[in-house]
């Protein structure tokens, strides 16, 4: 097969002085930060759907992208053609990882036997793709969302014969990472909520949710596939409410069916501002629960209502994340997957390297700033005093379980009016994280 991108040779580290628009600046994949390569802190991903199906059709147009390997069907040998031009360009790019969704890699057919049959022709080259260049699958997942049989949802819809089919191609979906060797799985839930509660039970319908995981956690270790499985919050989009609506939300219905040692979360950026919540936020209230797992790295617009899914290109946000994960210990089955897609108008092949250049650039460099941070110390030793009153005393005792309401209020009532605030000093510390920016 021709080259698909035959001008553009293997993306390297040329450094912050290159003017070279086709070089990483930023990413250095074997530098050491905190003793661990760049490489594998950020385990960058490519998303099939996005990089490879996505064709700049919006709402009021049709597509725009120039795509010169495409030949304008859905087919098989298209569909296998199509993973040799993805498996170039992550070659060029340098990424260790991908993702997809069933039917981003292969044509749905007129059956569900079909759709299978279809599947594993393309995962044969998929396979063989990834034997001969050494990236690695970071998660599959099924599309339970594009085809009308799933317009009242997959497990959650009213129909049990669309929980049957879902999971039919779920169970297909994980047959086929597990083949395929991959790190993690992904549910997203694109149509499990409801657009109306005139004709919705959702009582009835959250609880098919739960019994949905509960089978996939079952036939999971039934085929023996070990890695994690990720739940991806999201608040509405297609549907006006989704179930699994931010992570809060996730964890608390992992905890009520009894999933949170199945699941952990993949949360996505400009998921988390839909949700009217930041990025980090999200981050520091999965890791809180022991639950973060992975993230779908790209930023919304703040002019744009919607999932607009753009490259992340903003160092404040990248630094905030970078900080959450380096925390938290830094990823281990996650990655950090550019669920992003270059915009409309950006509708050239170049530009897909244009694009993930950028993402992975910011955030090399958020790595890198988040780091410094920490190794400066001052914003960690904040934060630290700011608690320091339950190090000792009575804060000791309360976070010890030794004292209760009248122990409080025996100490309260020595105390006198209380004195001993101190300053949130939020304006310092932003002008702190901006000297490392
Ligand atoms: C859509 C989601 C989707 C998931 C995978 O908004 O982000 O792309 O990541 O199903
Ligand atoms: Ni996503
Ligand atoms: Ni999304």
């Amino acid at each position: 097969m021709a080259a698909a991108f035959p001008k553009i040779s293997k993306i390297v580290y040329e450094g912050p002085d290159s003017r070279n628009p086709l070089c990483f600046r930023q990413y250095n994949p074997d530098e050491l930060v905190e003793g661990k390569s760049m490489k594998d802190h950020l385990r960058f991903a490519v998303t099939y759907w996005h990089t490879f199906r996505g064709q700049g059709a919006d709402m009021f147009g049709t597509g725009t992208a120039v795509r010169p390997w495409e030949n304008g069907t859905n087919s098989v040998k298209m569909a296998q053609k199509r993973v040799r031009v993805a498996f170039e360009f992550m070659e060029k790019l340098g990424v260790p990882f991908y993702a997809f969704h069933d039917r981003d890699v292969a044509p749905e057919g007129k059956s569900l036997s079909e759709s299978n049959k279809n599947l594993d022709a393309v995962v044969k080259v998929l396979k063989a793709e990834q034997q001969r260049t050494g990236i690695q699958l970071l998660w599959g997942t099924a599309c339970l969302f594009v085809h009308p049989r799933y317009m009242h949802g997959a497990s959650t819809s009213c129909n049990a014969d669309v929980f049957a089919y879902a999971a039919a191609q779920v169970k297909k979906a994980i047959e086929v990472t597990h083949e395929l060797k991959g790190a993690g799985y992904t549910f997203w839930g694109g149509r499990e909520g409801y657009t109306t509660l005139l004709n919705t039970d959702l009582a009835r319908e959250v609880d098919h949710l739960g019994r949905f995981l509960h089978m996939a956690v079952d036939y999971k270790k039934e085929i023996g596939f070990t890695g994690p499985f990720y739940i991806e919050p999201k608040p509405k989009e297609p549907t006006k409410h989704q179930y699994d609506s931010d992570a809060a939300a996730c964890l608390n219905f992992l905890r009520q069916y009894d999933l949170l040692n199945d699941f952990k979360l993949n949360i996505e950026t400009n998921h988390a501002t839909l949700a009217g919540h930041s990025m980090q936020h999200e981050l520091e209230v999965a890791a809180a629960a022991n639950a973060l797992g992975s993230i779908d790295a790209n930023m919304g617009d703040v002019l744009l209502g919607w999932d607009t899914d753009q490259f992340p290109t903003d160092l404040y946000l990248t630094t905030q994340v970078m900080l959450t994960i380096l925390r938290m210990g830094g990823l281990t089955t996650g990655g950090t997957n550019f669920d992003a897609k270059v915009r409309r108008e950006s509708f050239e092949p170049v530009d897909l390297f244009y694009a993930h250049i950028a993402g992975m650039d910011t955030f090399a460099r958020g790595l890198r700033i988040a780091a410094a941070i920490r190794k400066d110390g001052r914003l960690g030793d904040f934060v630290k005093n700011r608690y320091a009153s339950w190090d000792s005393g009575i804060g000791k005792q309360i976070e010890a379980g030794k004292v209760g309401f009248s122990e409080l209020e025996k100490h309260a009532l020595k105390l006198g009016e209380i004195r001993n605030n101190t300053s949130g000093r939020q304006e310092f510390l932003e002008n702190l994280i901006n000297e490392f920016i």
